[in-house]
């Protein structure tokens, strides 16, 4: 980006909370902006996938996967322990998929936290609108599908992309076998 002189507002917005972080790029002289400056891009309407479409060239078929991957996010901000299916980063057990497959999976969230679920590797089709992304958020209670093509034979990461949940177990492995 080039900045014009003066002084700007860099704000960060939580997501589902009430919060922000600020920051000002001070580009020359200016006065510095309010503390509670918000830029006026802020205010728009914000953008959810349910209104992305995909074009023609990534659309993916989704009707009838190969093969089905249940994955529950599990654990609690109590004890801290996060998992997929109840099992930690560590486990040995990956998630076996081959190449040429169109793979479901079927995130479900049964904690009471957000995730964003993030694939290696690959981009994936969301059931719902067929929207092309490699992460999505997951709230609590809900479940959410997407599909993706097999065609990037590897050992691939999927997990939470908070890499404080990641950390604490929220993480496993596709694995092509064949
Ligand atoms: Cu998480």
């Amino acid at each position: 980006m080039t900045a014009d002189a003066g002084a700007h507002p860099i704000v960060a917005v939580a997501e589902g909370r009430d919060q922000h972080a600020a920051a000002v790029l001070r580009a020359g002289v200016g006065e510095a902006p309010d503390v509670d400056a918000m830029p006026a891009e802020l205010d728009g309407r914000l953008l959810s996938s349910a209104d992305l479409r995909p074009t023609d060239a990534v659309l993916l078929d989704r009707d009838d996967p190969d093969l089905t991957i249940e994955m529950e996010l599990t654990g609690s901000e109590l004890d801290y322990q996060w998992g997929i299916n109840g099992r930690a980063m560590d486990d040995p057990d990956p998630f076996q998929i081959e190449e040429g497959q169109t793979v479901r999976i079927v995130f479900r969230n049964a904690s009471t936290m957000w995730h964003p679920m993030h694939l290696h590797g690959h981009t994936f089709a969301l059931d719902e609108t067929g929207a092309r992304k490699d992460t999505v958020i997951v709230r609590p209670d809900e479940s959410i599908a997407v599909t993706f093509s097999a065609d990037n034979p590897g050992q691939w990461m999927v997990h939470c992309h908070n890499t404080y949940h990641l950390e604490a177990g929220m993480a496993g492995v596709v694995s092509y076998v064949r």
